[in-house]
């Protein structure tokens, strides 16, 4: 059902805790479905979760909204140029580059691209937005599914959501198996549903 009708789902993880977070994650909603071509097709619970990471900053809301796009001659392509937009997304919402894992103003991780596996190198010397020792400048430029998708239950519960019998392109579990285990490593209090998404007025109601 990823391709169908030559349209291809692209699920974004979306996460803030700096600022005012729950507008931050509307206003990126609204921009994700004005994308050209691009269709808002879901969008998870708001959730509060404890941070990952670096553990002394302020809880994350984390959220996934799920886009159906039309499908690019290549898909490489197409995957580098969502990823462009939500990185011109994050630098609009006021996002200052800061260390890893640590506070953000939004944070946007595509975390699946219809089936496709796809890794891309960084071309020489186009290391991300800060210094060379920066650890994301080890990263790949884009890599799909998302690496920590199945380590982190910001990232599951909400995609959950909206696509519980999915098993990611390369994995063999679906993700609410991933969430239920998770679950079991983070315990409850980790991450917390806060509001439903209320379609009509583009914001999360309790
Ligand atoms: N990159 C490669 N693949 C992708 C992809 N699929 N989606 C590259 C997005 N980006 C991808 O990202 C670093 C580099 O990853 C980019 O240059 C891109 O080319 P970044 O957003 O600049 O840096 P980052 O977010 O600090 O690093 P990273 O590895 O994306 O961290 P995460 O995994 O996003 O973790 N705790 C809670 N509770 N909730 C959170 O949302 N987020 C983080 C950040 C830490 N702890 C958290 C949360
Ligand atoms: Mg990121």
């Amino acid at each position: 059902w990823s391709k169908v009708a030559g349209r291809i789902h692209a699920y974004i993880g979306l996460g803030a805790n700096v600022g005012d977070p729950r507008r931050t994650l509307e206003r990126a909603v609204a921009s994700l479905a004005s994308l050209p071509g691009a269709r808002l097709v879901g969008v998870s619970r708001l959730y509060r979760t404890r941070p990952v990471g670096v553990l002394d900053q302020p809880d994350f809301l984390n959220a996934v909204a799920a886009l159906d796009l039309p499908t690019p001659s290549d898909p490489t392509r197409g995957a580098i140029d969502l990823l462009v937009a939500l990185k011109r997304l994050e630098r609009e919402s006021g996002r200052r580059h800061r260390r890893r894992w640590g506070p953000r103003e939004l944070d946007l991780d595509l975390l699946l691209y219809g089936d496709h596996r796809i890794v891309t190198d960084r071309p020489p010397g186009a290391a991300p937005a800060s210094d060379a020792l920066d650890p994301a400048a080890a990263t790949p430029l884009l890599e799909v599914p998302h690496p920590s998708l199945g380590e982190r239950l910001f990232v599951l519960a909400p995609l959950a959501d909206l696509a519980p019998g999915l098993v990611p392109p390369g994995r063999v579990s679906s993700i609410e198996a991933t969430r239920v285990r998770r679950l079991g490593v983070e315990g409850p209090d980790a991450v917390v549903a806060i509001g439903a998404w209320d379609r009509a007025a583009g914001a999360w109601r309790a």
